[in-house]
């Protein structure tokens, strides 16, 4: 009995709702698996239920809800160099919802995981907005310098989380669609980016594709 309440989030319907899933499951089919690898399905011809296909592992995991899919997601991640971070480009999604305290288009979240000012438009002071030099001109907004992007290291790690172990182990998503980063900072975020960068799946699809636990 102790062992069932280890794991708080696959407690009650959450588990109820995997051992459910598990028994709707058909043969694997590892070629839409691997090309799902890394994306967020959402089940739109069920109640948009959330899942994660993790791919190290090559099986979904059920995201419950953003509180959970932010615990469940960085539960994946690995861990990234901040020089290794900066060559990953930083992804905008205009219908994330979020504050933006000095207005210069840059998300409080997302200033933060990039460690720029939330109330300062251009935070190094260098005539150019913080905006402009993240996702126009492609410098540092910290200070001088352009940032280069490595397309090997982004297509390695399309679809993973990776995590700042140099800093405070703030998280990101590669969406594998863009290649570029979007910042997970809490719950929210995680539930935003399950809402706009996921991937509609019928039933049928879902069901070949393996379930993990948590
Ligand atoms: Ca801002
Ligand atoms: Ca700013
Ligand atoms: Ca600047």
């Amino acid at each position: 009995m102790g062992e069932k309440v280890v794991n708080d989030a696959l407690s009650g319907t959450v588990g109820d709702y995997v051992a459910s899933q598990k028994k709707l499951l058909k043969t694997i089919d590892k070629k839409l698996t691997k090309r799902l690898a890394g994306r967020i399905l959402l089940q739109v011809q069920d109640n948009g239920q959330a899942w994660y296909v993790e791919p190290t592992s090559q099986v979904r995991y059920y995201l419950a809800d953003g509180a959970r899919a932010y615990g469940a997601l960085r539960k994946f991640g690995l861990g990234i160099t901040n020089a290794d971070l900066k060559k990953i480009p930083v992804g905008i999604e205009q219908r994330f919802l979020d504050t933006d305290t000095d207005s210069d288009g840059l998300a409080d979240k997302l200033e933060e995981g990039l460690g720029t000012d939330i109330n300062k438009t251009d935070t190094d002071s260098d005539g150019v907005s913080d905006y402009d030099e993240v996702v126009k001109n492609n410098t540092n907004p910290l200070g001088t310098g352009k940032l280069t992007y490595s397309s090997s290291l982004i297509n390695r790690l399309k679809g993973r989380i990776v995590l700042q172990v140099q800093s405070k182990g703030e998280a990101w998503y590669i969406n594998p669609v863009d290649g570029k980063r979007y910042y997970l900072k809490d719950g929210g975020a995680a539930y935003q980016i399950m809402r706009f960068l996921s991937l509609g799946i019928t039933n049928a699809d879902i069901q070949k594709v393996g379930i993990g636990d948590l």
